[in-house]
C-alpha cells in the first residue's frame, strides 16, 4: 500500500476519499480538513483567541494540537469529573500534553470547587449519568469562555458523533434538536460562540493522528457511558459505510448543506425564551438554571 501524495508506505487507508497516507500526508490530511471545516462553515477568525474543551481523549488533544499548527491563540479547559480512575488518568493526560507543549491549561474540579462528582450526582438524581454530566460540563465550559472573553468555544465532536446524534434526531424527528444540530452556534445572550472543527474527520482519523504526531492519549472509554444509546448508532452507521464507503459524510454534510438552514425559524422560535439564573446569572430559560439545580439536590442528599 503506497501513499496517494508520496508513494512512500503508507499506514492507513481512507475508503471514503480513495486515499491511502504515509505518517506525514495523513498529519496533513487531517489539518486540511480542519481548516476547511473552518472556512466551509466560516467557524474562525484568523488568529481568534479561542477555549479548547479537553476530555484526555484522541479527539480534543488531536483538535488542540491542529489547531494550534493552524496558528489560533489557544487555551485548554479541562473538567474534572471525578469518575474514580479514568478521570485521574483523564487528567494526567492533558497535563503532559498541555506542558510538553507549553500552551495554557485550565482546570475545575466538580468535587472541590461544586461539591459533587458526576457518579454521586447520578446516583442522587437517579438520572443517566451522562446527563448531569453534559449539563455540568456545558455549564462550566459556557462560564469559561465568557468569563475569559474567548472568542469561541470548541469542541472535539468528530463525524461519529454528529453523525450518530444526527441520526438518533432523525429517528424521532425531534425538530427542535435537529434545528440546532449545526457545527457553529453564534454568541447570543451571555452564551459562547460554539464551534466543532472536528466535523469533517472520523474517529479513526484522529487516533491516526494523534499515534503519528506522538500524542499521548486516554484510551479507555469513560465507564460510565454504558447504555449510551449513541454507541448503538455508531455501530449501524459504522456497517454502512463499510457496505458503502462515504456515507457518515454523506449524510452528515448534505443535511448541513441542504437541511438545516430549512430549520431557522424553528431555531429562532427556540432562543425567544431565555432569561437569567437568579442564582449564578447563567442564561437560563428557568428562575434556576440546570447546574445550580443539579447542585442544590446533591449539596442537601449529600448532607
Ligand atoms: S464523560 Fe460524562 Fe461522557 Fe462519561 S459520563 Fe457520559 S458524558 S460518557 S463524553
Ligand atoms: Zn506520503
Ligand atoms: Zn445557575
Amino acid at each position: 500500500m503506497k501513499c496517494t501524495v508520496c508513494r512512500g508506505p503508507a499506514l492507513i487507508d481512507l475508503r471514503r476519499h480513495n486515499a491511502n497516507f504515509c505518517a506525514e500526508h495523513l498529519a496533513k490530511f487531517c489539518r486540511d480538513q480542519v481548516e476547511r471545516a473552518i472556512h466551509d462553515f466560516d467557524m474562525l477568525e484568523q488568529g481568534a483567541r479561542i477555549l479548547i474543551a479537553v476530555s484526555g481523549g484522541k479527539d480534543s488533544l488531536a483538535l488542540w494540537d491542529i489547531l494550534n499548527h493552524l496558528g489560533y491563540d489557544t487555551a485548554g479547559l479541562y473538567v474534572g469529573l471525578g469518575i474514580g480512575e479514568y478521570s485521574d488518568v483523564s487528567g494526567r493526560f492533558v497535563q503532559k500534553f498541555a506542558s510538553e507543549r507549553g500552551l495554557e491549561l485550565l482546570e475545575v474540579d466538580l468535587r472541590s470547587e461544586h461539591g459533587y462528582d458526576i457518579p454521586t450526582a447520578a446516583e442522587l438524581t437517579r438520572r443517566s449519568p451522562c446527563s448531569s454530566c453534559g449539563l455540568s460540563k456545558r455549564h462550566l465550559f459556557d462560564r469559561a469562555a465568557i468569563d475569559g472573553g474567548y472568542d469561541a468555544l470548541v469542541t472535539g465532536h468528530n463525524l461519529d458523533d454528529e453523525a450518530a446524534v444526527l441520526f438518533g434526531n432523525v429517528m424521532r424527528w425531534q425538530m427542535d434538536y435537529l434545528a440546532r444540530q449545526r457545527p457553529v452556534l453564534p454568541e447570543r445572550d451571555g452564551l459562547p460562540r460554539k464551534v466543532k472543527p472536528l466535523v469533517r474527520l472520523t474517529e479513526r482519523e484522529t487516533a491516526a493522528y494523534c499515534v503519528v504526531t506522538g500524542i499521548d492519549y486516554q484510551v479507555d472509554e469513560c465507564p460510565m457511558a454504558a447504555g449510551n444509546k449513541h454507541i448503538a448508532y455508531k455501530e449501524l452507521l459504522n456497517e454502512m459505510e463499510v457496505a458503502s464507503p462515504g456515507t457518515k459524510a454523506d449524510f452528515y454534510l448534505s443535511f448541513q448543506r441542504r437541511a438545516v438552514h430549512q430549520l431557522d425559524g424553528t431555531l429562532a422560535e427556540g432562543r425567544e425564551s431565555l432569561g437569567t439564573c437568579d442564582s449564578c446569572g447563567a442564561p437560563s430559560p428557568s428562575d434556576i438554571c440546570a447546574f445550580c439545580r443539579l447542585k442544590s439536590t446533591t449539596a442537601r442528599e449529600n448532607r
